[in-house]
């Protein structure tokens, strides 16, 4: 009897969380990448419901969606993830015509990202990758990508669980570039990823920016916005780009092949590009969504926040990270070595 009551307020409960009458959109994007009050400004707006599941890399959100889960009809991939999962059919190609708001798109990133981008994807949010530390636990980092090599710090140092990320750092660190396909350099800052490893507490995308927080971290490869998140809370914490360069990345706003609520897909990109939205979220999660009309929405603190706007000097010293074609399988298996090395 009381199994039988329990059951039925189970079933009340789900029940009555569901709104089965308003159409929802079912959204998988980043972690902590989104301000929470303009989805429901979203939903107000619209008359329906937004859903959301969140991830911590590329990596993990492709093979969810190659695996088969279906029933998302946006997904937030990086600049460099669009064009292969275009080809292996996961994606519609955007129609433009049904977007109003594409002409506050910052020309200068828009350029750097490449136009034909935009038959892909909107870009969403552009990030940058270098080192977040403790400074008062070390005041005196060397901006240097070499800092993963002291043994000083052995197991209090992150690596991103990302392989461009992760091998984009051994390549700058050698002089090359984040986007090569020689097998020699590839080889070679495999064997640096591996050294480094024995110096790291993990491969981590996420939980980086607590373990900072903590000071159980000191040393972490880490996106720019997610420092300037949790510098305000911790302003011990530091972001510093490393004087062999840095990684850049954007990521876009994409419509899966299978997506069910098409209509509300164009309705809400088109609403994240609106300035005053662009402008709030940029507040909120410390992202740089290239917006030229949310730049001149923002408090001047944010506008001369060092960590999400680089100087001219630090841009020119960014790559791109780029899509690699079939030479991704070289990345794939530099991988695979990393992660099964001892
Ligand atoms: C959000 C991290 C997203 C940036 N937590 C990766 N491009």
């Amino acid at each position: 009897m009381i199994r039988f009551l329990f059951l039925t307020l189970l079933a009340l409960i789900s029940f009555g969380c569901r709104d089965n009458r308003l159409p929802t959109l079912q959204l998988f994007i980043w972690s902590d990448y989104i301000k929470p009050d303009l989805v429901r400004e979203f939903e107000q707006k619209y008359n329906c419901k937004v859903s959301i599941d969140t991830y911590d890399s590329n990596e993990s959100m492709y093979s969810k969606i190659k695996l088969g889960a279906s029933g998302y009809d946006i997904l937030v991939p990086s600049n460099y993830y669009l064009t292969i999962m275009m080809q292996q059919g996961m994606l519609q190609p955007l129609e433009h015509s049904r977007l109003h708001n594409l002409h506050y798109l910052d020309p200068a990133y828009l350029a750097i990202m490449g136009k034909e981008s935009l038959k892909l994807g909107i870009p969403y949010m552009v990030s940058t990758t270098g080192i977040a530390y403790r400074s008062d636990k070390i005041p005196h980092l060397e901006p240097t990508w070499g800092v993963f090599d002291q043994k000083e710090w052995r197991g209090r140092m992150t690596l991103l669980n990302e392989v461009r990320e992760a091998m984009g750092a051994a390549l700058l660190f050698q002089g090359h570039s984040v986007n090569t396909v020689n097998p020699e350099e590839i080889e070679a800052a495999t064997q640096v990823v591996i050294r480094w490893k024995q110096n790291l507490a993990k491969f981590e995308s996420e939980q980086y920016k607590s373990g900072l927080a903590s000071a159980e971290f000191l040393v972490s490869q880490a996106y720019n916005g997610d420092v300037a998140q949790i510098e305000q809370e911790t302003p011990e914490i530091d972001f510093a780009y490393p004087k062999e360069g840095a990684l850049l990345s954007a990521d876009y706003l994409v419509i899966p092949k299978d997506a069910k609520q098409v209509a509300l897909a164009y309705a809400f990109i088109d609403f994240l590009l609106e300035p005053h939205v662009a402008s709030e979220n940029i507040i909120y999660t410390r992202y740089l969504a290239p917006n030229k009309g949310a730049y001149e929405l923002l408090p001047p603190e944010i506008r001369q926040n060092a960590i999400l706007f680089p100087t001219p000097e630090q841009l020119a010293k960014l790559e791109l990270i780029r899509y690699l074609g079939p030479a991704n399988r070289l990345y794939a298996k530099a991988w695979d070595k990393i992660k099964t090395a001892d």
